[in-house]
């Protein structure tokens, strides 16, 4: 009942040539693809190529960060009226990579969750726990501070236009998937999370999964109850690995 969404997301890779075959064979590849929705999040510098590809495509064009801030004096940041005039439906928001590297807090994900719904975009928020964290036991307790934080800042009904992607910290990058009972005990329990804040939207909501999915465990992931697309960073590099993956949402 929930339109299963895969969205590439690249990170600081590609050149300017290997985006547009990227794109294109991903154009190519998934022609005759209806049931699942696809998005690719390139690098800023990519977009107006991907804009300009992707236009009369059903394929989703994404950003992979945003500015808290709507305009002025702020160098080097990009706001979301910008993506939004670049054709960027999704904007990922709170990457692990940008909490552990660029200090991103849960007040500025927060932040930039409202500015990306407030210019008529749909944010991907990630939340996920560290290999300490888990080993610790804390799992839900990391998560449940996650998702809060965004309900206390911008209110219950926001959840509603928002995406959420569970990435654990541990299995980014790093070869080492979830199983899939393993995300799906996390997915059930954020599920559950938003249902106890009131929100009716809880079952009608997708919530992605992210952390080395590749063509070989895409289908189990996706085929949990409470698992409803990926969120694919390496395996999104190549057009027939990613394509393979949303074939597995089909
Ligand atoms: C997790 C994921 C994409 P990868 O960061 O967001 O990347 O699939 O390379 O683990």
């Amino acid at each position: 009942m929930r339109q299963p969404l895969i969205a590439g997301n690249w990170k600081m890779n590609n050149t300017r040539a290997g985006a547009e075959s990227l794109i294109q064979g991903v154009i190519e590849g998934s022609t005759g693809m209806t049931k699942t929705e696809i998005a690719v999040c390139v690098p800023f510098v990519f977009l107006e190529l991907g804009q300009r590809l992707l236009s009369g495509t059903p394929i989703r064009l994404g950003a992979q960060n945003v500015s808290t801030e709507a305009s002025g004096a702020y160098t080097g940041e990009i706001s979301a009226a910008m993506l939004r005039e670049f054709g960027c439906r999704y904007v990922i928001c709170g990457h692990s990579e940008r909490r552990q590297y660029y200090g991103e807090t849960d007040a500025v994900v927060a932040k930039k969750l409202a500015m990306v719904v407030s210019s008529g975009m749909t944010p991907i928020l990630c939340v996920g726990e560290t290999l300490e964290q888990r080993e610790q036991g804390v799992t839900e307790t990391v998560i449940a501070r996650q998702i809060d934080a965004i309900i206390e800042a911008n209110g219950i009904d926001s959840i509603g236009q928002i995406e959420i992607a569970y990435e654990p910290v541990w299995a980014i990058g790093t070869g080492k998937t979830a199983t899939p009972e393993q995300a799906q005990e996390v997915h059930a329990f954020i599920r559950r999370r938003i249902a106890a804040h009131g929100g009716a939207i809880a079952e009608k909501m997708r919530i992605l999964y992210g952390g080395s999915v590749k063509p070989s465990n895409a289908a189990d992931l996706l085929a949990m109850p409470d698992i409803d697309g990926g969120l694919i960073g390496g395996a999104s590099l190549v057009a027939e690995e990613f394509l393979a993956i949303c074939r597995a949402g089909e």
